[in-house]
C-alpha cells in the first residue's frame, strides 16, 4: 500500500473497486454508518502521499480504477463526459480519435486517471497553454460523503448558476467526496508541431527567453519547460539519454503546436530562436526535424522524476512564483542551497512559463536518517521561504496531501484555513473522507468523531468484507 515513489506506506482494510456510481454511493453510505474511513486511489502517481491509507489497518482504499467508461464525446460541443478511472492517456487517445484535442499532459499520464487529475488539479506540460484540470472542468459527478450522488454533469461552456460547486471539489484531493465522472473540455486538435532544445548561461536569460517566446509565439506555444544543467546530466546519466547539445547551465525545451496544418511553425520558431541567438539569449539550439527526434527530446524531461527517484534521496518542493521572478527564484535559491548546503546535489526543473519550478535536491546516498530528516527540514525552510518571499506558494500543483500539512498551516493565513475547515466540516462532518489528508483542517472538525470512526472501523471489519464480495 505504498505511493508511487516508496515514501508513504501505509496498511489497508481492504481495497474495493466499483465499477458503477451505485456501487461508490452504497460503500460510502455503509462506510459513513461504520465510520471507517475511505482514502481514494486512482492511479496512485500522486506525489504528497494523499492515496495511501494510514498504518492503521483501519481504512479502505476505494479504487476508482473500475469506472472506466467515456460516457459521451462531442467534437461540435468540444466536450468529453467520462468516468473517474478513465487514465489520462486513454482519454487523449478518445479526443484524437474524435479529431479533437484533451490537452492535459503530464509524465504519469499512463497511469494517472481522471479523477485524480480532477481531485489534485493536476497541471503538467501544457498548462501554459490551456491550463490546469480545473480550467478544462466543465461538470461533475461526486458521491458526497453522505453517499448521496450529486449530478452536476452539465456540458456547458457557460454557467453561472449560483457557487461553482464543480471548482470546490477540484484539488480537494479525496477530503470532501469521490469524483465518479467529470465533464471536460477539449481544444482543436494540434495538425503540426515544432520542437525545440535551448542551452543558456544565466538565469537573467531564462527569464528574457521566456519574455521572447510569450512577445513572439504567436499564441501557439504548448510548452516552456526549464531544465538545469544538473538536472540535464543527471537524465543522460541515470536514463542513458544522449543530450544533443553544448553544455551550458540552464535549457529550455519549447514546444509550439497548431490546428492549422499551413502554420509554418518551423520559421516562426526559428526565428524566434535566431533573435535569440543573435542577442546572446540563448547559446546554442536544437530543432527537432522529426517526430521521433521531438520525442526524444522530451525524454530529457519527462524522464526527470523518474531518474531523480533512481537516484537516491530526492526531496521535492513544487513551488511557483509569478512568472516575471522566475529568474530571481533560481538565481536565489542557486546563491542559499550552495552556500548552505555544498554537499546537495541540486536538480530543478519544471514549467516555466507557469513560474512552476520543481527545486529538488538529491541528498548524498550516506547520509544518516537523522542527518537526512534534519537537512530536510532546514532546505524545505530556504526554500520554501524564497518561494514565499517572492509572493509564490509552497503547492504549485501537487496538492497537500498527509506530506504538506505543516506547510499549509504555515503560509495559509488563519482566515483561509478558517474557510476551509468550514466547508470540509459542512461536507463532511464525520471526517470520513481521507481523514489523514489536510489533517491541518481536519482535526477540529470533531476530534470525538474521528476517535470514534477509528476504533469502531476494526470491529466493522466483517461487514465490509461481505459488502466487498457482493459489489
Ligand atoms: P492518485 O495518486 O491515485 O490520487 C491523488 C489524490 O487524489 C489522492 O489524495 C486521492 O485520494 C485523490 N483521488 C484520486 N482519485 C480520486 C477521485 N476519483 N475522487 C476523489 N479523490 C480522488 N502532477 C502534475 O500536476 N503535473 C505534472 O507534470 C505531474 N507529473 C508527474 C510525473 C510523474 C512521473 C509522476 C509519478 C507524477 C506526476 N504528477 C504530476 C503527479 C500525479 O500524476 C498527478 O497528481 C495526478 O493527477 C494523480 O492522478 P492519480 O489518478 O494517480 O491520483
Ligand atoms: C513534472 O513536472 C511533475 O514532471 C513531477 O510535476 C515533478 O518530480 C517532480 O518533482
Ligand atoms: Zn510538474
Amino acid at each position: 500500500m505504498n505511493d508511487w515513489r516508496g515514501i508513504h506506506k501505509g496498511q489497508a482494510l481492504c481495497v474495493l473497486r466499483p465499477s458503477t456510481v451505485e456501487h461508490v454511493s452504497k460503500i460510502v453510505t455503509l462506510c459513513g454508518e461504520q465510520g471507517v474511513g475511505i482514502v481514494p486511489q486512482g492511479g496512485n502517481t500522486g506525489l504528497t502521499g494523499g492515496s495511501t491509507p494510514d498504518a492503521s489497518g483501519r481504512q479502505i482504499i476505494l479504487s476508482t480504477r473500475g469506472l472506466k467508461r467515456i460516457r459521451a464525446l462531442d467534437p461540435v460541443d468540444m466536450t468529453v463526459v467520462a468516468e473517474a478511472g478513465v487514465t489520462i492517456t486513454e482519454l487523449q487517445a478518445a479526443a484524437d480519435a474524435a479529431g479533437t484535442l484533451f490537452p492535459l499532459s503530464f509524465a504519469a499520464e499512463g497511469s494517472a486517471t481522471l479523477g485524480g487529475a480532477v481531485a489534485t488539479n493536476a497541471g503538467g506540460t501544457a498548462a501554459v497553454r490551456y491550463g490546469s484540470a480545473r480550467d478544462l472542468l466543465l461538470g461533475l459527478e461526486v458521491v458526497l460523503p453522505d453517499g448521496r450522488i450529486w449530478n452536476g454533469l452539465r456540458r456547458l461552456h457557460k454557467d453561472n448558476a449560483g457557487y461553482s460547486l464543480r471548482h470546490l471539489f477540484a484539488g480537494s484531493e479525496g477530503t470532501l467526496g469521490i469524483v465518479t465522472a467529470a465533464v471536460m473540455k477539449l481544444a482543436a486538435k494540434a495538425e503540426t508541431r515544432a520542437v525545440a532544445f535551448c542551452s543558456l548561461k544565466t538565469e537573467a536569460d531564462v527569464a528574457k527567453f521566456w519574455t521572447m517566446l510569450q512577445a513572439s509565439g504567436d499564441g501557439s506555444i504548448r510548452a516552456a519547460e526549464y531544465i538545469s544543467g544538473a538536472s540535464l546530466a543527471l537524465v543522460t546519466s541515470v536514463m542513458g539519454l544522449r543530450s544533443p547539445i553544448a553544455e551550458d547551465n540552464h535549457y529550455i525545451l519549447v514546444e509550439l503546436h497548431s490546428p492549422r496544418a499551413d502554420a509554418q511553425l518551423m520559421s516562426l520558431l526559428e526565428s524566434i530562436l535566431s533573435n535569440a541567438l543573435a542577442e546572446g539569449i540563448v547559446t546554442d539550439v536544437v530543432i527537432a526535424q522529426s517526430e521521433q527526434q521531438a520525442r526524444d527530446l522530451w525524454r530529457l524531461r519527462e524522464d526527470q522524476t523518474e531518474a531523480q527517484r533512481r537516484s537516491g534521496l530526492n526531496l521535492k518542493h513544487d513551488i511557483a512564483v509569478p512568472v516575471s521572478l522566475v529568474g530571481e527564484l533560481l538565481t536565489r535559491s542557486r546563491a542559499a542551497l550552495s552556500r548552505d548546503f555544498p554537499d546537495l546535489l541540486v536538480v530543478p526543473f519544471g514549467h516555466l512559463g507557469d513560474g512552476n519550478i520543481h527545486m529538488n535536491v538529491i541528498l548524498p546516498q550516506t547520509i544518516s536518517a537523522s542527518a537526512a530528516t534534519t537537512l530536510e527540514k532546514n532546505v524545505a525552510e530556504i526554500i520554501y521561504g524564497i518561494a514565499e518571499s517572492l509572493q509564490g506558494t509552497f503547492s504549485a500543483e501537487h496538492g497537500i496531501g498527509t506530506s504538506k500539512i505543516e506547510l499549509l498551516q504555515k503560509y495559509r493565513s488563519d482566515v483561509e484555513l478558517d474557510l476551509m475547515r468550514r466547508i470540509k466540516s459542512t461536507l463532511d462532518p464525520f471526517n470520513i473522507m481521507n481523514p489523514e489528508n489536510f489533517y491541518i483542517i481536519n482535526q477540529f472538525i470533531n476530534e470525538n468523531t474521528l476517535r470514534r470512526s477509528r476504533s469502531s472501523a476494526l470491529s466493522n471489519f466483517d461487514t465490509v468484507e461481505r459488502f466487498t464480495l457482493r459489489t
